[in-house]
């Protein structure tokens, strides 16, 4: 009787940990993705570390102007979306530092993610690009 229960126990933590490896073994460790503004040039949305549920994530974003100038003067921000349903706003700003614009995401659930990046440079028309984040995993 004991056994049967030890068995039992065994059997479904090692099922549990079957169910968990998937997931684990294909996080992604960072994401690097650059997109054609409207006006040339590129934009070029960086996170550094895998993709986690209510996770501090810091992102960065590049921009670099058609001529290959880096463009500082620009208001930065995601819209962080899922695809398949409505969420509440998640809609972090970056801020230029050095080199490039910085900014903290927290995704609030697991599941596809899109991130909006949402550009507005003083003098030109507001500019919306979407990259596939693919999926967020649970923390
Ligand atoms: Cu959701």
């Amino acid at each position: 009787m004991r056994n049967d229960l030890l068995r039992t126990t065994l059997t479904s933590f090692f099922v549990f940990c079957l169910l968990c490896l998937p997931a684990s073994a294909f996080a992604v460790d960072d994401i690097r993705q650059e997109k054609t503004m409207p006006e040339g040039g590129k934009a070029v949305l960086t996170f550094d570390t895998p993709l986690l549920t209510m996770t501090e994530t810091p992102f960065t974003v590049e921009l670099i102007g058609s001529t290959g100038k880096i463009l500082a003067d620009a208001a930065v921000s995601l819209s962080l979306v899922m695809p398949d349903m409505a969420m509440p706003l998640n809609n972090p700003k970056a801020i230029w530092l050095k080199d490039a614009y910085h900014g903290t995401a927290i995704f609030t659930m697991a599941g596809e993610w899109q991130a909006i990046l949402i550009v507005q440079r003083p003098g030109h028309d507001l500019v919306e690009l979407t990259f596939k984040l693919g999926e967020v995993l649970m923390k």
